[in-house]
């Protein structure tokens, strides 16, 4: 199976949708572990591409093109990833990528693996500004506020959300997480945020460890 995982990055490389759409469908078909395909072949793919894009190896277009590839083959493997989740845990999340940033590929995931866990999650997209974010955590209730970013200038807008919760009164009446590319633990306890994750798994498990201190949004 780590070939085919390995002719999935490849495909992602080459920008060849058809071949990677297809190896997608197949690993699933296969009884391959959706998290195995979104992580190891999906993630790991973007990580090399923004690698060879720091190298002037490949270009914008290039690293667009494989950001929608990524979409389609993301929409093949959610449906097994929901699947394999169960039970429902009454909890409410609300994700968005920072104000000025059109990073979505891991807030998607991270997204979609929370659903998994069992978190009804509510996603507000991308380049989101504070004051929606606000709106949402008082329409909505949710118990955890996650907040994406990859740029090192919108990381910055993680601490203005959370200082924008705490002007409308909000922040106690919700758990802020943190995570992207650039964000690190130390920048998390900087802030004031209450849970960071490097990766989508670890953002699930930190996010349960923050529900389990909480009553269930009704
Ligand atoms: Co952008 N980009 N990009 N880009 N891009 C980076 C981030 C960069 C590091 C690439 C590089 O090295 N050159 C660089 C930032 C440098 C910096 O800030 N110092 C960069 C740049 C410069 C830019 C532009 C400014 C380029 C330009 O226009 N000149 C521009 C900015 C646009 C904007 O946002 N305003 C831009 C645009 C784009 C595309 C649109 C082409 C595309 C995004 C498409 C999309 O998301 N729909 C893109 C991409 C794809 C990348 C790279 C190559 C890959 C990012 C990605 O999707 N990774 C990226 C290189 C890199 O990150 N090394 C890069 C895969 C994804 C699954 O991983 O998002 O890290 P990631 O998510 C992980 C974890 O971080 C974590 O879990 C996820 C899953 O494991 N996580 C969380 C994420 N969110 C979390 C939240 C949590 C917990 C964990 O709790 C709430």
């Amino acid at each position: 199976m780590d070939e085919k995982l390995e002719a999935l990055r490849e495909a992602l490389y080459a920008l060849d949708g058809q071949t990677a759409t297809a190896i997608s469908t197949e690993l699933i078909e296969a009884g391959v572990e959706p998290q195995r395909v979104l992580q190891e072949g999906l993630a790991e793919a973007m990580l090399e591409i923004g690698r060879r894009w720091n190298a002037g190896e490949v270009f914008l277009p290039e690293v667009v093109a494989a950001a929608e590839i990524f979409k389609q083959c993301q929409a093949i493997v959610e449906p097994a990833l929901l699947a394999s989740g169960g039970q429902t845990l009454g909890h409410r999340v609300v994700m968005a990528t920072v104000k000025g940033d059109l990073h979505d590929l891991g807030k998607n995931m991270v997204g979609a693996m929370m659903k998994t866990a069992g978190f009804e999650v509510h996603d507000l997209g991308k380049d989101v500004p504070a004051d929606r974010i606000v709106e949402a955590v008082r329409e909505l209730e949710p118990t955890i506020v996650g907040l994406s970013a990859l740029l090192t200038t919108t990381v910055p807008e993680q601490r203005g959300v959370i200082q924008a919760l705490e002007e409308a009164g909000l922040r106690r009446a919700v758990k802020v997480m943190v995570g992207g590319a650039p964000v690190t633990e130390d920048w998390a306890k900087q802030i004031g945020a209450d849970g960071y994750a490097p990766n989508a798994p670890e953002a699930v498990r930190v996010a349960l460890e923050l529900a389990g201190s909480e009553r269930p949004t009704g």
